[in-house]
Protein backbone atom coordinates (compact mmCIF):
# COMPACT_ATOMS: atom_id res chain seq x y z
CA UNK A 1 0.00 0.00 0.00
CA UNK A 2 1.38 3.34 -0.92
CA UNK A 3 0.35 6.30 1.21
CA UNK A 4 1.93 10.43 0.57
CA UNK A 5 1.94 12.33 3.40
CA UNK A 6 2.75 15.89 3.77
CA UNK A 7 5.04 16.51 7.24
CA UNK A 8 8.10 16.28 9.01
CA UNK A 9 9.22 12.14 8.72
CA UNK A 10 11.08 12.31 11.64
CA UNK A 11 7.42 12.34 13.74
CA UNK A 12 6.53 9.29 11.98
CA UNK A 13 6.16 5.85 14.13
CA UNK A 14 6.92 4.12 11.04
CA UNK A 15 9.09 0.79 11.15
CA UNK A 16 12.03 2.43 8.98
CA UNK A 17 12.74 6.25 7.68
CA UNK A 18 14.56 6.42 5.23
CA UNK A 19 17.26 9.39 4.99
CA UNK A 20 18.58 11.49 2.18
CA UNK A 21 22.31 10.98 3.88
CA UNK A 22 25.32 11.98 2.28
CA UNK A 23 28.45 9.05 1.64
CA UNK A 24 30.31 9.89 5.29
CA UNK A 25 26.98 9.21 6.48
CA UNK A 26 27.80 11.13 9.84
CA UNK A 27 24.98 14.02 9.23
CA UNK A 28 24.51 17.28 7.14
CA UNK A 29 21.52 19.72 6.45
CA UNK A 30 18.29 19.09 5.85
CA UNK A 31 16.13 15.56 6.43
CA UNK A 32 19.80 13.73 7.09
CA UNK A 33 20.19 16.96 9.85
CA UNK A 34 16.66 17.00 11.10
CA UNK A 35 17.27 13.34 11.60
CA UNK A 36 19.78 13.43 14.18
CA UNK A 37 18.75 16.18 16.04
CA UNK A 38 15.40 14.13 16.60
CA UNK A 39 17.44 10.47 16.57
CA UNK A 40 19.72 11.91 19.80
CA UNK A 41 23.78 11.65 19.61
CA UNK A 42 23.26 8.15 19.76
CA UNK A 43 22.83 7.80 15.83
CA UNK A 44 25.68 9.67 14.88
CA UNK A 45 27.42 6.68 17.60
CA UNK A 46 25.95 4.55 15.54
CA UNK A 47 26.83 6.32 12.05
CA UNK A 48 30.55 6.17 13.03
CA UNK A 49 30.86 2.59 13.45
CA UNK A 50 29.32 1.59 10.00
CA UNK A 51 32.71 0.47 8.34
CA UNK A 52 34.04 2.59 5.83
CA UNK A 53 34.16 1.18 2.26
CA UNK A 54 36.79 3.41 1.23
CA UNK A 55 38.17 6.69 2.92
CA UNK A 56 35.34 8.75 3.77
CA UNK A 57 32.60 6.84 1.98
CA UNK A 58 30.28 4.41 4.43
CA UNK A 59 27.56 4.00 1.95
CA UNK A 60 28.30 4.91 -1.39
CA UNK A 61 25.77 6.65 -4.22
CA UNK A 62 22.73 4.34 -4.89
CA UNK A 63 23.69 2.22 -1.44
CA UNK A 64 21.85 2.14 2.11
CA UNK A 65 22.94 1.03 5.09
CA UNK A 66 20.50 0.36 8.63
CA UNK A 67 20.95 2.11 11.85
CA UNK A 68 18.28 1.67 14.81
CA UNK A 69 15.81 4.92 15.23
CA UNK A 70 16.98 5.74 18.77
CA UNK A 71 15.12 8.81 19.87
CA UNK A 72 13.31 8.77 17.05
CA UNK A 73 9.28 7.24 16.54
CA UNK A 74 10.42 4.75 13.39
CA UNK A 75 12.27 1.61 15.03
CA UNK A 76 15.11 1.86 12.36
CA UNK A 77 16.93 4.73 9.96
CA UNK A 78 18.17 3.81 6.51
CA UNK A 79 20.50 5.83 5.30
CA UNK A 80 20.70 6.37 1.07
CA UNK A 81 22.64 8.27 -0.57
CA UNK A 82 21.12 10.10 -3.30
CA UNK A 83 22.80 11.39 -6.61
CA UNK A 84 23.77 14.77 -6.88
CA UNK A 85 22.15 16.14 -9.91
CA UNK A 86 23.97 17.85 -13.10
CA UNK A 87 22.11 17.41 -16.09
CA UNK A 88 20.41 14.02 -15.61
CA UNK A 89 23.14 12.18 -18.67
CA UNK A 90 25.82 11.14 -15.43
CA UNK A 91 23.47 8.38 -14.49
CA UNK A 92 21.63 10.43 -11.62
CA UNK A 93 18.61 8.42 -12.99
CA UNK A 94 19.78 5.04 -11.98
CA UNK A 95 21.82 5.91 -8.87
CA UNK A 96 18.35 7.38 -7.36
CA UNK A 97 16.45 4.81 -8.50
CA UNK A 98 18.85 2.18 -6.66
CA UNK A 99 18.10 4.28 -3.57
CA UNK A 100 14.87 3.70 -3.60
CA UNK A 101 15.28 -0.22 -4.34
CA UNK A 102 18.37 -0.60 -2.07
CA UNK A 103 16.53 1.20 1.16
CA UNK A 104 12.89 -1.29 0.31
CA UNK A 105 15.03 -4.44 0.20
CA UNK A 106 16.61 -3.26 3.91
CA UNK A 107 13.82 -2.77 4.80
CA UNK A 108 12.13 -5.93 3.83
CA UNK A 109 15.45 -8.03 4.82
CA UNK A 110 14.95 -6.36 8.52
CA UNK A 111 11.40 -7.18 8.68
CA UNK A 112 9.84 -3.93 8.80
CA UNK A 113 5.90 -3.31 7.24
CA UNK A 114 6.21 0.54 6.85
CA UNK A 115 8.92 2.77 5.73
CA UNK A 116 8.48 6.35 5.23
CA UNK A 117 10.68 8.27 2.23
CA UNK A 118 11.50 11.52 1.80
CA UNK A 119 12.01 13.08 -1.67
CA UNK A 120 15.53 11.93 -1.64
CA UNK A 121 18.42 14.55 -4.07
CA UNK A 122 15.33 17.30 -4.38
CA UNK A 123 16.68 19.31 -2.02
CA UNK A 124 20.38 20.03 -1.51
CA UNK A 125 21.62 17.99 -4.30
CA UNK A 126 19.46 19.30 -6.87
CA UNK A 127 17.05 16.31 -8.19
CA UNK A 128 14.02 17.83 -10.65
CA UNK A 129 11.25 16.97 -7.90
CA UNK A 130 8.89 15.92 -11.05
CA UNK A 131 11.62 13.76 -12.60
CA UNK A 132 12.83 12.47 -8.85
CA UNK A 133 9.04 11.58 -7.82
CA UNK A 134 8.33 9.16 -11.31
CA UNK A 135 11.01 7.07 -10.51
CA UNK A 136 10.70 7.01 -6.57
CA UNK A 137 6.86 6.05 -7.48
CA UNK A 138 7.89 3.45 -9.59
CA UNK A 139 10.66 1.71 -7.96
CA UNK A 140 8.13 1.53 -4.60
CA UNK A 141 5.51 0.09 -7.26
CA UNK A 142 7.93 -2.43 -8.67
CA UNK A 143 9.29 -3.36 -5.67
CA UNK A 144 5.38 -3.98 -3.89
CA UNK A 145 4.25 -5.75 -7.20
CA UNK A 146 7.25 -8.30 -6.91
CA UNK A 147 6.67 -8.79 -3.43
CA UNK A 148 3.00 -10.07 -4.25
CA UNK A 149 4.33 -12.22 -6.94
CA UNK A 150 6.85 -13.70 -4.53
CA UNK A 151 4.15 -13.84 -2.18
CA UNK A 152 2.38 -15.89 -4.13
CA UNK A 153 4.66 -18.68 -4.57
CA UNK A 154 4.97 -19.11 -1.25
CA UNK A 155 1.13 -19.66 -1.21
CA UNK A 156 1.57 -22.46 -4.36
CA UNK A 157 3.85 -24.10 -1.87
CA UNK A 158 6.80 -23.18 -4.33
CA UNK A 159 10.23 -22.89 -2.04
CA UNK A 160 12.28 -21.61 -4.20
CA UNK A 161 12.92 -17.69 -4.37
CA UNK A 162 14.20 -16.84 -7.92
CA UNK A 163 17.22 -16.97 -8.45
CA UNK A 164 19.60 -14.33 -6.89
CA UNK A 165 16.65 -12.41 -4.91
CA UNK A 166 16.27 -12.87 -1.29
CA UNK A 167 12.87 -13.72 0.12
CA UNK A 168 11.24 -11.03 1.97
CA UNK A 169 8.78 -12.24 3.72
CA UNK A 170 7.39 -8.62 5.52
CA UNK A 171 7.32 -7.32 2.13
CA UNK A 172 3.72 -8.00 0.18
CA UNK A 173 2.08 -5.95 3.42
CA UNK A 174 4.64 -3.18 3.03
CA UNK A 175 2.78 0.31 3.86
CA UNK A 176 5.27 3.26 2.18
CA UNK A 177 4.67 6.45 2.75
CA UNK A 178 6.04 9.36 0.62
CA UNK A 179 6.43 12.13 3.11
CA UNK A 180 6.55 15.22 1.41
CA UNK A 181 7.66 18.40 3.16
CA UNK A 182 5.77 20.82 1.48
CA UNK A 183 2.17 21.07 0.09
CA UNK A 184 3.92 20.82 -3.44
CA UNK A 185 5.99 18.62 -3.35
CA UNK A 186 2.77 15.94 -2.43
CA UNK A 187 0.84 17.37 -4.87
CA UNK A 188 3.72 16.31 -7.55
CA UNK A 189 2.90 12.84 -5.92
CA UNK A 190 -0.51 13.27 -6.27
CA UNK A 191 -0.65 13.65 -9.77
CA UNK A 192 1.21 10.61 -10.15
CA UNK A 193 -0.61 8.14 -7.77
CA UNK A 194 -4.71 9.61 -8.04
N1 LIG B 1 10.89 15.67 6.84
C1 LIG B 1 10.64 15.32 5.56
N2 LIG B 1 11.27 15.87 4.50
C2 LIG B 1 12.19 16.81 4.76
C3 LIG B 1 12.53 17.24 6.05
C4 LIG B 1 11.83 16.61 7.13
N3 LIG B 1 12.07 16.94 8.41
N4 LIG B 1 13.49 18.19 5.96
C5 LIG B 1 13.75 18.37 4.65
N5 LIG B 1 12.96 17.54 3.92
P1 LIG B 1 17.67 17.25 1.38
P2 LIG B 1 19.20 15.76 -0.64
C6 LIG B 1 12.89 17.35 2.46
O1 LIG B 1 18.34 18.53 1.03
O2 LIG B 1 18.72 16.68 -1.72
C7 LIG B 1 22.23 16.83 3.48
O3 LIG B 1 23.12 17.81 3.91
C8 LIG B 1 13.31 18.48 1.55
O4 LIG B 1 12.26 19.43 1.44
O5 LIG B 1 17.47 16.94 2.82
O6 LIG B 1 19.18 14.30 -0.89
C9 LIG B 1 22.87 15.46 3.40
O7 LIG B 1 23.85 15.29 4.41
C10 LIG B 1 13.54 17.73 0.24
O8 LIG B 1 12.30 17.54 -0.43
O9 LIG B 1 18.43 15.96 0.76
C11 LIG B 1 23.49 15.49 2.03
O10 LIG B 1 24.73 16.13 2.03
C12 LIG B 1 14.03 16.35 0.70
O11 LIG B 1 13.79 16.32 2.11
C13 LIG B 1 22.50 16.31 1.21
O12 LIG B 1 21.83 17.14 2.15
C14 LIG B 1 15.49 16.08 0.45
O13 LIG B 1 16.25 17.26 0.67
C15 LIG B 1 21.47 15.43 0.56
O14 LIG B 1 20.68 16.22 -0.29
Amino acid sequence: MIKIIQGDITTLAVDAIVNAANQVMLGGGGVDGAIHDAAGPELYEACLKVPEVRPGVRCPTGEARITPGFRLPAKYVIHTVGPVYRDGLHGEPEKLAACYRNSLALAAENGCKSIAFPCISTGIYGYPKEAAAQIAVREVENFLAQSRRDAEMVGRRDPTPPKGRARSPSAPQMEVLFCCFSARDAAVYKRLLP
